[in-house]
């Protein structure tokens, strides 16, 4: 049930990115993008949503057609690598900045791991952001 849901969610925010696709200019390489937390700290509790930007470092610019295919959030920068969460991917409201939602039931810190294939690029970009949830 969960998974179908999650399943909808992702392909929802695929085809909501499809109507606002910025063609990446020609020469580019994952490593000129990056994902960047619009917000590090977020009151624990099981309704958190994480903004996450992502830009085309060259120009500073978002990033709105990247298919998040791989996504982790567990306690590892308090060594609870194995503490993780549910993480679902919500519809974009903002082109290039994708949002999560998760429930972070223990205050400490909280790693953010992504992967995510931008289209015309290869390779892959990924991230690793950390997250502060307090009581
Ligand atoms: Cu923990």
């Amino acid at each position: 049930m969960l998974k179908r849901s999650i399943r909808r969610a992702a392909l929802a925010a695929f085809v909501a990115c499809k109507l606002v696709v910025a063609a990446p200019p020609a020469l580019a390489a994952v490593r000129d993008y990056e994902f960047l937390l619009l917000q590090t700290e977020f009151r624990a509790g099981d309704d958190v949503v994480i903004k996450v930007g992502l830009i085309d470092k060259r120009a500073g610019t978002p990033v709105s057609d990247a298919v998040i295919f791989a996504r982790r959030i567990d306690m590892a920068p308090d060594g609870m690598p194995t503490m993780d969460a549910p993480l679902q991917v919500l519809p974009p409201e903002e082109p290039g900045v994708y949002r999560f939602a998760t429930a972070l039931l223990m205050d400490g810190g909280w790693e953010l791991s992504l992967a995510a294939k931008v289209q015309g690029e290869e390779g892959t970009v990924t991230a690793k952001l950390l997250i502060t949830a307090v009581p």
